[in-house]
């Protein structure tokens, strides 16, 4: 299911009167320890990622139970208040849960929120070392593939409820392995080299894949934190040190922090918190500093590290990863996820709440430009454009509106300005993720968050010659749910969508120059897919 997707606002800001009801006589609120622990799994699976894991607040409002001076008390609230609120969501962003959780569960939520909330236990670098499980010595593994399939052409496909993995021939559209994964995984990352594929689950485990066995087979396993996003390995293969494919890093939501591990074996090397000052403002302290997105460069040894809370960038330096050195740069708050531009020079990430792209010069680093887009951008890692008269330019879409638009990227005039601006039919926004190819014409945006089930079904596609919308490609027969994630297949001729949380889940292969659909790929196995990871395109960052 869709977790929170409130994460793109500033904090506190919630617009609880509105819709709540008048406080009610306080009546004592039990919760049993079995109760406990439930309330606490669901609140780690659909609130956390917006609330903090301490409920202490992240991008969406705190729900403690005095209130924090700045969001109300959940006590204040009650019963009746929280109820309202989980069941119908808010006009700020936050999903409806009536029909997801039963009327018991609400209840259930609507009590632990008002009691204080269970402190998550310690997790540091014993921790994670204790975690580590090598299931296949690098000396034991094939030294080539014992197959001769097109590992760059292979789909890792994330089977997000079922806690799996699905690798898929891109060639052929067959489905190789379904493998047993973290829970709810949330991106994968190959290797540079692309043998390997890692996937990181919302509980922190990364799973390593090797794509040299005839069937995929996990080699090696560790938890880099109680709940994490993103990993990453290193990509730097220059004059300063081979360090291709050396490490891996890893960012936790919670606890805050990174870990650098051998990317052969997943050793853990090292821990480093970003709990700090924040950027901007008061620059107050924050515990939980989460790790957002984490990119590698290609020509500098180095992880773009984005920390939501504090707003810093840290260009960590993996030259000596057991005392990585890291240079922290003030952006702006609310970090969350970006990609690079064409030159592969500079990385563009969301300030989502802020309505703000931050622009990092990797090689100089330094901040480039904060550039202003629309309402709430989530651009995935974005994508790249060759206008023939503008040049590059990279794009978002947005949560809050219904707009696309396009930065300049090349030097010259207009640089770090929005120059073009598409809008997607219909009201509203939702869209989480946009994608091209340089081989393609055509310009794909999801819409997955809009309430709307006509437009959360659909994916937007747009005329890149005259930047004006083309298509609504509906789901086609027999499938259903929402649309979500586009990703283009080696060649760049197919572009492949997900269709999750419906009763029939299902991978759309599209043609890209008809827009027709090519393959509709179905199956047991087929359960609530979301991202999809060419290997080819992820590795050379081809978005
Ligand atoms: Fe994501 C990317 C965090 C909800 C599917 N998501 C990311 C990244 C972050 C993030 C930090 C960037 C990783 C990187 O590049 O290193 N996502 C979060 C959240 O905190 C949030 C809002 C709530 C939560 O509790 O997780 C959230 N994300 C979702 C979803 O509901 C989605 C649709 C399904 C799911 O997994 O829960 C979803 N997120 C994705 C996908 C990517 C992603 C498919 C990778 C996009 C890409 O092309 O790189």
């Amino acid at each position: 299911a869709i977790s929170c997707k409130d994460n793109r606002r500033p904090a506190q800001k919630e617009e609880p009167a509105a819709v709540a009801p008048a406080a009610e006589e306080p009546v004592e609120i039990t919760v049993s320890d079995a109760e406990m622990k439930q309330a606490s799994a669901i609140y780690f699976d659909k609130c956390a990622g917006c609330h903090g894991t301490t409920r202490h607040g992240a991008t969406g409002p705190s729900l403690l139970p005095d209130g924090d001076g700045k969001a109300p008390a959940t006590k204040a609230l009650g019963m009746a208040g929280l109820k309202v609120f989980i069941e119908n969501g808010t006009a700020g962003g936050m999903p409806e849960w009536k029909g997801i959780l039963t009327p018991e569960e609400i209840d259930l939520m609507a009590r632990f929120l008002q009691v204080d909330p269970p402190e998550p236990p310690p997790f540091e670098m014993a921790d994670v070392k204790a975690t580590w499980e090598l299931k296949v010595p690098v000396a034991d593994r094939p030294t080539k593939p014992q197959h001769n399939r097109n590992i760059n052409g292979y789909m890792g496909v994330i089977m997000r409820d079922a806690g799996k993995v699905a690798i898929i021939d891109g060639d052929t559209h067959e489905q190789i392995v379904v493998l047993e994964t973290g829970f709810a995984v949330h991106i994968l990352r190959p290797s540079a080299s692309s043998r390997y594929i890692y996937s990181i689950g919302r509980d922190g485990r990364i799973t390593m894949i090797d794509t040299y066995y005839d069937v995929p087979k996990v080699v090696a396993e560790v938890r880099a934190s109680l709940d994490a996003r993103s990993v990453d390995v290193s990509k730097y293969k220059g004059d300063k040190g081979d360090f291709y494919d050396k490490y891996l890093i890893a960012g936790g939501y919670n606890p805050s922090h990174f870990v650098i591990f051998d990317a052969q074996t997943l050793e853990p090397l090292s821990l480093t918190k970003t709990s700090g000052n924040a950027c901007c403002g008061d620059k107050e302290f924050v515990k939980e500093a989460r790790v957002a997105a984490i990119v590698a460069s290609h020509t500098d040894p180095i992880w773009v590290v984005n920390v939501k809370e504090t707003g810093m960038v840290w260009l960590v330096d993996y030259t000596d990863p057991r005392n990585p050195k890291s240079t922290q740069i003030p952006t702006e708050r609310f970090l969350h996820d970006g990609g690079w531009d064409a030159s592969g020079k500079y990385f563009l990430v969301a300030a989502n709440s802020n309505n703000k792209i931050v622009v990092i010069d990797v090689p100089n680093q330094r901040l480039e430009k904060i550039v202003e887009v629309g309402r709430t951008p989530h651009p995935g890692r974005g994508a790249n454009v060759k206008d023939p008269k503008l040049g590059n330019l990279w794009a978002t879409s947005h949560l809050g509106d219904n707009t696309i638009q396009f930065i300049k990227t090349d030097p010259g005039e207009g640089q770090w300005t929005v120059v073009k601006k598409m809008e997607m039919p219909g009201e509203g926004g939702g869209s989480l993720f946009v994608k091209t190819h340089p081989k393609s014409k055509h310009f794909y945006a999801d819409r997955t968050m809009n309430p709307d089930a006509s437009l959360n079904s659909a994916i937007y596609v747009f005329d890149l010659e005259t930047f004006t919308f083309k298509k609504k490609l509906e789901a086609p027969q027999g499938v259903d749910g929402r649309a979500v994630h586009i990703e283009f297949n080696q060649d760049g001729d197919e572009a492949w969508v997900s269709y999750f949380m419906g009763e029939k889940s299902a991978l759309v292969v599209y043609d890209d120059a008809t827009l027709e659909v090519k393959k509709v790929i179905q199956g047991d196995w087929v359960q609530n897919p979301t991202g999809k990871f060419n290997v080819y395109n992820t590795v050379n960052d081809i978005y």
